[in-house]
């Protein structure tokens, strides 16, 4: 391709990550509205906290090959739904489905897609609800509806995947197949612990004596 048609793609790119920032501004700010809110008349936090970013251009460009995409911002848009991601870790198991559909009731809010791993985990442990909606973006000349991937767990879930993440599943070095069945049981035993705490929980602020 000619110099022009590669200057006119980058800036293609740069225009599409600058929309999926604007879609977590918009994500984000819900968020905090809403768990404001929950502060103030039920005085709990669903959210412990949130991270957000849009996936770097090198990451998109791997992701898009194996996927066998073609390389522009259009088919981007089209075929990679995790470019904004916000992952929200909760409190509570409990607080996941209450942060989920308190997001889904909002009418500007649409979903795309819904993978639920806390009711059918990976078989290698992992756990999270992960949603795809899409939010709209006004623009000067435009109102457009971007896809934000987010991805809900407890604090016990994040801790897992986190150091999962680095030890298994983006590890490519070494053989890592005989930890498969300890991992597991790690991420058995958070949950349990987590639904101990859950229920103590129900017991100190929700049942009356
Ligand atoms: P990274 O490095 O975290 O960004 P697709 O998103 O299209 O590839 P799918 O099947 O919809 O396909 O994805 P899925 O199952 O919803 O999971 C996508 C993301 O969830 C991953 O992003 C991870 O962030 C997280 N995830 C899924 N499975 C695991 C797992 O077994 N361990 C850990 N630690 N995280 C997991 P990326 O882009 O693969 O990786």
């Amino acid at each position: 391709s000619n110099p022009e048609d590669t200057f006119n793609r980058l800036i293609g790119f740069v225009t599409l990550q600058n929309l999926y920032d604007s879609a977590l501004d918009e994500i984000t700010t819900k968020l905090r509205i809403l768990d404001k809110e929950f502060e103030l008349v039920y005085m709990h936090n669903p959210i412990h906290h949130t991270e957000h970013r849009v996936k770097d251009v090198r990451s998109l460009a791997k992701k898009m090959e194996r996927k066998g995409c073609d390389m522009t911002p259009e088919s981007a848009k089209k075929n990679i739904l995790d470019i904004a991601g916000v992952r929200v870790i909760c409190n509570y198991i409990k607080d996941i489905y209450t942060v989920e559909n308190l997001l889904l009731k909002q009418e500007d809010i649409k979903l795309i897609k819904r993978k639920d791993y806390i009711e059918n985990p990976k078989e290698n442990g992992y756990q999270s609800l992960h949603i795809v909606i899409s939010v709209p973006v006004f623009l000067s000349n435009s109102v457009e509806e971007v896809p934000v991937e987010i991805q809900l767990r407890t604090i016990g879930m994040d801790m897992w995947a986190s150091l999962e993440h680095k030890l298994r599943y983006k590890n490519t070095f070494k053989d890592t197949s005989k930890y498969q069945d300890e991992l597991k049981a790690c991420s058995e035993n958070i949950s349990q612990v987590e639904s101990h705490m859950q229920n103590m929980y129900n017991e100190i602020y929700l049942e009356n004596d």
